[in-house]
């Protein structure tokens, strides 16, 4: 009798703690990449069950399309049905709430207070985005098997208490290299709901360069027709039409992601220069190019049919552009003589201005007279950045050494180049934008970028490989204070990521200076 309660109680006692196991109750024990800004624990549980509904405050379509971008991210492997419905007042206790906040002035316009009890979860912000950026902390709360597309057995519990959160830098991107090798339309926005589920909101696509002409211009069809035929090592190429991108460009504002075009310019417009010889200096096209060399096309600098060329472009593409800006390249312009380059900078400056938009560059573009709103992205040259912070332009941080996503890991990683480093994950986020250039100030700033050009990676699996995982450090270097931040704490955060990505069919590279083998706690 004796030996038989023991194991009765044994039994008990195993279910207990494989269920107590399974209850998160320590807010501030979970994994949460960007780190919030602050996380305060009540020690309990809510329960996600199958009368679980997502209710939006108030009747807009707005609050609703982030209802339901959040219950299709959890339908699929909860199978609780979630539905989305709206309400004047506050729902009944089991469900999640998404509210609108009067004016908390702490969270600005991207923050968001995210508030659970056993009873209720709800999600306030000052706008519309901040509710997106709490409903991404929702799904980071839940256990990593919630990103799979098929059922998953439960419970589906979140720690209860607050989190209060909002960015450091409002903008937070990468740039995709569509020039080099072409990347479709479903491949851009596989990316672009990747940037949002790590609260990144800007992506930057190079849509031309020596080896492609990637979007169609009406006004200039050959420059796609012709330009858009071929890529780097002699591929079919590509190019979006201008629907595709309108369509790209809708599907990343549902996203509260900006999309910045970037025509390259003078230099790197080889693909233009082959698609049309009035565009050359000596008036004859020049051959398509799937070489890697950088720094032998320009534009011809002298001509007026050049700059009828640029606005034309610049029309089309701002007509399509919601975001404020265009980036105009002007970066390794080598072919192009200095008292050239200088007065075309300044005058592309001009179109692009007169064409109702701002104007980003490569750090070269410093070298001229830059406009009020002009912004210099940082690459390569800190003394081009400090020039542009003399003539008080903003600086957006994408320093090659710390932030190129095309950069191998170490010396045998297999994608990548290394001209500027090697870029192990712990290099990748061990650094701080406001302190790395001295004369570059936190108040220069606008944030940060990590480009991935595509020279050596032809698809999403190769990009995943190089972009994944260093990018959730980028993203929580454009988020998170850098007094928050160090790579001990960050590594097992990013450790039980490991399960997330997989879920959410992310090929990263499994680094070694990351402690993968730290099992998902929950
Ligand atoms: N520099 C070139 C890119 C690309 C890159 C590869 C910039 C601004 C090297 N320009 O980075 O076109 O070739 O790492």
């Amino acid at each position: 009798m004796k030996r038989q309660t023991n194991v009765w109680a044994t039994l008990a006692f195993t279910a207990l703690f494989t269920q107590m196991a399974c209850t998160p109750t320590n807010l501030s024990k979970e994994n949460v990449i960007p780190k919030p800004v602050s996380v305060v624990t009540t020690g309990e549980s809510f329960d996600l069950t199958d009368q679980t509904d997502i209710y939006v405050q108030g009747e807009s379509a707005g609050l609703l399309q982030i209802g339901q971008y959040l219950a299709d991210k959890l339908n699929p492997s909860t199978g609780l049905a979630i539905g989305v419905k709206t309400t004047s007042e506050i729902p009944a206790s089991g469900n999640i709430y998404l509210a609108l906040s009067e004016n908390d002035a702490e969270l600005g316009d991207e923050g968001y207070e995210l508030t659970i009890t056993d009873k209720l979860v709800k999600v306030t912000a000052n706008k519309p985005a901040g509710l997106f950026y709490g409903i991404q902390t929702i799904r980071q709360l839940l256990p990593s098997k919630v990103e799979l597309a098929t059922e998953q057995k439960g419970p589906w519990k979140i720690a209860t208490g607050t989190i209060r959160d909002y960015p450091v830098y409002g903008y937070r991107g990468s740039m995709l290299d569509v020039a080099r090798h072409f990347f479709g339309v479903e491949d851009v926005k596989n990316y672009i709901d990747q940037l949002a589920t790590y609260k990144m909101n800007v992506l930057h696509l190079h849509l031309s360069d020596d080896q492609g002409w990637r979007i169609e211009i009406k006004s200039w069809p050959n420059l796609t027709a012709h330009g858009g035929k071929t890529e780097v090592g002699g591929g079919e190429g590509g190019f979006y039409t201008q629907d595709q991108y309108a369509d790209i460009v809708k599907y990343a504002q549902d996203r509260f992601i900006t999309i910045v075009p970037e025509i390259d310019m003078p230099g790197h417009t080889n693909a233009a220069l082959a698609s049309y010889p009035e565009l050359n200096e000596n008036g004859k096209a020049t051959e398509l190019y799937t070489g890697t060399e950088v720094g032998f096309s320009t534009l011809a600098t002298k001509k007026e049919i050049t700059y009828k060329f640029i606005d034309d472009v610049v029309r089309e593409l701002a007509a399509l552009t919601p975001g404020e800006y265009i980036h105009i390249g002007g970066d390794e312009s080598h072919a192009t003589k200095i008292e050239d380059y200088i007065p075309f900078i300044n005058r592309v400056q001009d179109i692009v201005i007169a064409n109702g938009k701002k104007v980003f560059g490569w750090d070269e573009i410093a070298l001229s007279t830059l406009k009020p709103n002009t912004v210099v992205q940082y690459w390569a040259k800190a003394e081009n950045a400090i020039k542009g912070v003399e003539q008080g332009a903003k600086v957006l941080m994408s320093p090659a050494v710390n932030a190129y996503l095309d950069m191998q890991y170490d010396s045998t990683s297999t994608y990548g180049l290394h001209w500027a480093a090697y870029i192990e994950v712990d290099k990748a986020y061990n650094w701080d934008p406001a302190s790395l250039v001295p004369e570059i100030k936190k108040e220069n700033i606008i944030g940060i970028e990590a480009p991935l050009w595509s020279e050596t990676v032809s698809t999403r699996l190769e990009a995943e490989y190089l972009i994944f995982p260093r990018l959730l450090g980028y993203a929580e270097i454009g988020w998170t204070p850098a007094e928050l931040r160090n790579w001990d704490d960050y590594k097992t955060r990013l450790a039980s990521h490991g399960e997330r990505m997989k879920a959410m069919n992310i090929s990263f590279f499994p680094s070694k200076v990351v402690p993968w083998d730290t099992k998902d706690k929950k």
